[in-house]
């Protein structure tokens, strides 16, 4: 391994030069927002997976829940069965690193159980019994922040300062967790572009990703095919991917340790481009 290929490895340690993870998106929802479902089977989720591998995703995050604007909860029940499976086939076929993204605690668990690498939770470890799960075990979790719940969230999002407000969130979330048992050096935190944000805020936020840095901990970023793009650009979920890219780099010029993505080959390209460059730049 080069020095580069160790210091990207590492979660936390990525900057410029050394180009963020890329987290390849791979939902088992039969409602998942851009890829309409096309991998709700089984064996189509696992062709998926190696064809991340080999386009050069570092992990593969895994959700069985859509959170999506307008999106409904699914049952516990549902979510494991759609979930647990695969990451057991996934582990039991490859070496690649697996992210769980759920909310629910007991989904958690199993999926601890069963070697995920990463929980990945949108409501940040506010559900019952989320803290809990998490202080047992060693593994690194990402807390999003979500203003309001997927079905409502984008109706009417209000901040008085976007910024601030997320940070604070941020600030607090850390603290709790930090109480319950769950040490600082495995959080990862990520502003929740589209999770109950104007179009503007989330541009504000993807502008000033860089002032989160200050807390001392990995960042992640996801917009990949949102909204925030599609607006913008009047594109549908299929004609994103200039867009998505876009924001890829935005994030990854700011020190965003890990990139949320439908597009991995894509993204790895454009990341290895950006890194190539910023090795020159003084
Ligand atoms: C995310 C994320 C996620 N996004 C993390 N996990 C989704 N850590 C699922 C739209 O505006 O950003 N970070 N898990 C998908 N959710 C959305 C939200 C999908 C908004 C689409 C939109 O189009």
């Amino acid at each position: 391994m080069t020095q580069d290929e160790s210091l990207s490895s590492s979660l936390g340690k990525a900057n410029i030069t050394s180009r963020p993870q890329v987290m390849g998106i791979l939902n088992v929802t039969p409602d998942s927002f851009s890829d309409g479902g096309k991998f709700a089977t089984f064996d189509k989720a696992l062709a998926q997976v190696e064809q991340m591998i080999s386009d050069g995703v570092d992990i593969i995050d895994i959700g069985g829940e859509s959170t999506r604007p307008g999106a409904v909860e699914v049952s516990e029940e549902d979510e494991l069965a759609r979930v647990i499976p695969l990451l057991k086939a996934i582990k039991a076929k490859f070496t690649v690193k697996v992210s769980i993204d759920t909310s629910k605690a007991a989904v958690m668990s199993q999926a601890i159980t069963h070697g995920a690498d990463i929980i990945n939770d949108v409501r940040a470890l506010q559900n019952e019994g989320c803290l809990a799960v998490l202080a047992k075990s060693k593994v690194p979790v990402c807390l999003m922040h979500m203003q309001g719940l997927p079905r409502s969230m984008q109706e009417n999002p209000h901040y008085d300062d976007v910024i601030g407000d997320i940070k604070q969130f941020f600030i607090e979330r850390i603290k709790v967790c930090e109480q319950a048992g769950i040490n600082r050096e495995r959080l990862i935190l990520d502003p929740g572009f589209g999770f109950g944000k104007t179009l503007k805020q989330n541009y504000q936020l993807l502008a000033q990703l860089h002032q989160f840095s200050d807390l001392g901990l990995p960042l992640l970023s996801g917009t990949s095919r949102k909204s925030m793009i599609g607006d913008l650009l009047s594109r549908n979920v299929d004609e994103r991917l200039a867009g998505s890219l876009t924001t890829a780099i935005i994030a990854a010029q700011q020190n965003a340790s890990i990139i949320r993505v439908h597009d991995v080959k894509e993204t790895v390209d454009a990341l290895k481009v950006l890194s190539m460059t910023a090795k020159y730049q003084y």
